[in-house]
């Protein structure tokens, strides 16, 4: 995987705009152990930073014109800082930054950005995420706006839900700007506390195997999820006054209300409740190294995701499927929001190319679709470069 430099960077800003960017930041980023579609229900999340990352070099205007560049797809767009408004392009990830700044009170002088990366778009590895935290870390550096990381993690979140349209919950973002090498993060998203575990795999290797599919469903069904959630919750509140949210409820308090709920709303309760649970047995099995029995809970995360939740795609079952067939694979499952992407998988150290290479026939020839493979690098979190 190719890490960009700082000269790479500037080289490409003085060829979009000539001259020299005041900064360029570097925010990774990441993959989920654990704990998928847990944090918009405030309960735990496990994730990771990633070597993968996404490039932005700005430079302060003098008037309030914003000029932006996309490197990888060779676009430009231009906004004005008076009337910044979702344009449906990539550019919203910057614009509703930007708009979060002046949403909290500073005025926002116009500026030229260039951007790049090589985190793959649309494979549930939070590249729009990504974008969203290296803008607010630059903007933050460039007007010296004082916020600190966490506030800058919740502006970012805002401007995807405001921009993107997804209401998205704080993972991806919190992980880009809090990740550290060689550990996953252990984040109460209630609380927003967390805590490092240090990711040693004790003989395997996390391997990601992109569909390289994006359904359409994507952000639509999203917002579907989190609000069957959050009905689930207001009903059980109606019996259990002490339920905040999805995590208070237990399986006993669950089974009460089948029948009494609609049918997707108790699968998707369902499927929460145990993933919450799941996760903190997995922050054991990380911690004695039994990562045969972490490979166990990763594969009933994946079956929750694809039956109760149903957020998989036939791409993504397969992949799993076809991963686990091989007797080195100790786990295998989604990741991300869903409906395409990666999945994650647990291999053992010494079989991983005939892992890759099983995994990757069997796709061709079974789905007619090449997948893409990316061997789990860690990195540290949002940084100036
Ligand atoms: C997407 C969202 F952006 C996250 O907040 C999270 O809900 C994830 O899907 C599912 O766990 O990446």
């Amino acid at each position: 995987m190719h890490t960009l430099s700082r000269s790479d960077l500037t080289r490409l800003f003085a060829s979009a705009f000539e001259g020299t960017p005041d900064l360029i930041v570097r925010s990774p980023g990441r993959i989920n152990l654990i704990g998928e579609h847990t944090d918009y229900n405030n309960g735990f999340v496990l994730p990771a930073a990633i070597s993968q990352a996404v490039y932005v070099a700005i430079r302060r205007r003098e008037d309030d014109r914003i000029h932006l560049y996309a490197a990888d797809y060779n676009e430009r767009v231009s906004a004005n800082t008076a009337a910044l408004t979702p344009t449906g392009t990539w550019a919203d990830y910057v614009l509703g930054v930007a708009d979060q700044f002046q949403k909290a009170g500073h005025a926002v002088p116009g500026f030229d950005l260039v951007m790049t990366g090589n985190i793959p778009a649309g494979a549930g590895l939070s590249s729009s995420a990504a974008i969203e935290c290296a803008v607010a870390f630059g903007l933050n550096e460039l007007l010296g706006g004082g916020f600190d990381r966490l506030q800058l993690v919740k502006m970012a979140q805002a401007a995807e839900h405001a921009f993107a349209g997804v209401r998205c919950g704080i993972m991806d973002m919190f992980a880009s700007m809090f990740g550290k090498k060689d550990h996953a993060m252990l984040l109460d998203c209630r609380s927003l506390e967390y805590r490092y575990v240090p990711l040693t795999m004790e003989g395997h290797h996390l391997v990601l195997f992109n569909s390289n599919v994006k359904h359409s469903l994507a952000s639509s069904e999203y917002n579907v999820r989190r609000q069957e959630c959050e009905e689930g919750v207001s009903l059980m509140q109606t019996e259990y006054p002490a339920i905040r949210d999805m995590r208070d409820v237990t399986l006993e308090m669950l089974a009460a209300f089948k029948g009494r709920m609609p049918v997707n709303v108790f699968k998707r309760c369902s499927y929460v409740v145990n993933e919450n649970a799941r996760l903190l047995a997995a922050c054991d099995d990380l911690q004695s190294g039994d990562l045969a029995a972490l490979g166990i809970k990763l594969n009933a995360t994946h079956a929750g995701l694809s039956q109760a939740y149903e957020v998989s795609c036939p791409e993504l079952d397969f992949l799993a499927d076809a991963a686990l067939a091989h007797p080195a694979v100790a786990g295998a499952r989604m990741v991300g929001g869903g409906f395409g992407g990666c999945t994650i998988n647990l291999v053992r150290d010494g079989f991983v190319d005939e892992v890759i290479g099983t995994v990757s026939d069997a796709y061709l020839q079974k789905m007619d679709k090449i997948t893409e493979v990316y061997q789990v690098v860690t990195a540290d979190g949002t940084s100036l470069l």
